[in-house]
C-alpha cells in the first residue's frame, strides 16, 4: 500500500510541474505538453491503495475524473497511461482519450469525465461475473458529489436486487469543485445511502489506510463470496484544486490547511515504524517509486505525437461528408448484428 500510495503522490506532484510548463503567466489551459483539464488526486491516495490490495487483474474498477491514483493501485501500465496523459500515439487510448479517459483492459481499469457514470458499467461487470460464473469481483469509485445522481442510485439498486459482486467506494474530500457537502446533501455520512437498498453501509474516517483495506477486505470477501453488494464512503482530502489552475478562492484557509495535515502518507508511515518497519526500508520503497515515477514521465515524452488523420480512426459514427476519407471501422446503423 505505501508503494503504491508514494508512486501515486509523486507521480501527482510530477504532472503538475510538466502540466503548468508553458501554460503561465497568464493560465493557458490549451498550452504546454499536458493540454486540457487536469484532475490530481493528491491526499485521496488511501482510498485508491487500501481497496485495489484486495483486487486481481479479472476484476473490474470504474475510477473517475480523477483517477491517477486508483489506476496505479490497480496496476495500470504507468507509461503507456503517462503517454495517454501527454497525448502520445502509444498511449492506452492512442492519445486522443487524455486523463480523463484511461482504458487498460489487461487489468480491466476504466474511468470517466462524467460523475457517477463509472457505476453502471462496474454494475454490468458484477452481472456479468455472476452469469460466468466466476470469482471475479467489480469496484466502482465516486466522489461524494455524485451520491444524488441517478447513475449511482439506480447502480446501488440494480446491484442490490440481483446480488451482484459490486462493491461501491465514495471518496469524499467534502468538496464538489467549490461546493461543499453540506450545501448540496442532507446526508452527512454516504454511506447511509446503502440502507435504502438493504445492502451494508460502511464509513472510513480519517484517510486511514489500514481501516479502509480492512472495510475493503470484508466488502470484497463478500463479494467473491456471491453475498452481494457493499457501499463503503472513506474520508479523504483534496490537497489541490479542483483542477490544475484552480485558484480555490471559494475555500477557506482552514479547510486547506487541514488537509495537508492530515497526511495519510505520513499517517502509514508512522503506522510501518511502529511495526517496526526502519526508515531505510522507507526511503528505499519511496526512492524505487519515485525512479518508476521519473521513468514513465520520461518515456511518454520521448513517444511520438499523433498523426492528425489518426483523429478520425476508430470512431463509431460517420464524420461530415468531406471532413475524412477514412472509412468507419463500426457500422453501428446496421449490417448482420
Ligand atoms: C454528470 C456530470 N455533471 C457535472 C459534471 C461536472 N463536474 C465535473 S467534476 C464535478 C464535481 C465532482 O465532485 P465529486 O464527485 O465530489 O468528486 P471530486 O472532484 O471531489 O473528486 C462536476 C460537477 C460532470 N463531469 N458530470
Ligand atoms: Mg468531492
Amino acid at each position: 500500500m505505501y508503494v503504491d500510495m508514494v508512486t501515486a503522490r509523486h507521480y501527482e506532484e510530477r504532472l503538475q510541474e510538466e502540466y503548468l510548463e508553458g501554460k503561465q503567466p497568464a493560465f493557458d489551459i490549451s498550452a504546454g505538453p499536458i493540454p486540457g483539464e487536469l484532475h490530481l488526486a493528491a491526499g485521496h491516495e488511501a482510498a485508491a491503495a487500501g481497496v485495489c490490495q484486495h483486487l486481481r487483474d479479472d476484476d473490474a474498477v470504474t475510477a473517475t475524473h480523477r483517477p491517477h491514483h486508483v489506476a496505479i493501485a490497480k496496476g495500470v501500465d504507468l507509461e503507456r497511461m503517462t503517454a495517454e496523459i501527454f497525448g502520445r500515439e502509444t498511449g492506452l487510448g492512442k492519445g486522443k482519450g487524455g486523463h480523463m479517459h484511461l482504458f487498460d483492459p489487461d487489468v480491466n481499469f476504466a474511468c470517466s469525465g462524467i460523475i457517477a457514470e463509472g457505476c453502471p458499467p462496474a454494475a454490468g461487470a458484477g452481472l456479468a461475473a455472476k452469469k460466468r460464473n466466476t470469482d471475479s469481483v467489480a469496484v466502482a469509485y465516486l466522489g461524494e458529489g455524485a451520491i444524488d445522481q441517478g447513475a449511482f442510485l439506480e447502480s446501488l439498486n440494480f446491484a442490490a436486487v440481483h446480488d451482484l459482486p459490486v462493491v461501491f467506494v465514495i471518496e469524499d474530500n467534502d468538496w464538489a469543485i467549490s461546493m461543499p457537502k453540506d450545501r448540496v446533501t442532507d446526508v452527512e455520512n454516504g454511506a447511509q445511502r446503502a440502507g435504502g437498498f438493504d445492502m451494508p453501509g460502511v464509513r472510513v474516517d480519517h484517510d486511514d489506510a489500514v481501516a479502509i483495506y480492512d472495510a475493503a477486505k470484508e466488502a470484497i470477501g463478500r463479494a467473491r463470496d456471491r453475498n452481494g453488494p457493499t457501499l463503503i464512503e472513506v474520508q479523504v482530502h483534496r490537497r489541490m484544486g479542483h483542477f490544475m489552475g484552480d485558484p480555490e478562492s471559494y475555500r477557506p484557509e482552514e479547510d486547506q490547511e487541514a488537509a495537508a495535515e492530515r497526511d495519510s502518507i505520513a499517517r502509514l508511515e508512522a503506522d510501518l515504524q511502529a511495526h517496526g518497519v526502519d526508515e531505510e526500508a522507507i526511503a528505499e520503497m519511496r526512492d524505487d517509486a519515485h525512479e518508476r515515477v521519473e521513468d514513465a514521465i520520461e518515456f511518454a515524452k520521448d513517444q511520438p505525437e499523433p498523426d492528425p488523420s489518426a483523429a478520425h480512426e476508430d470512431m463509431f459514427v460517420n464524420p461530415p461528408s468531406g471532413v475524412t476519407d477514412t472509412e468507419p471501422e463500426y457500422d453501428l446503423a446496421g449490417g448482420d448484428d
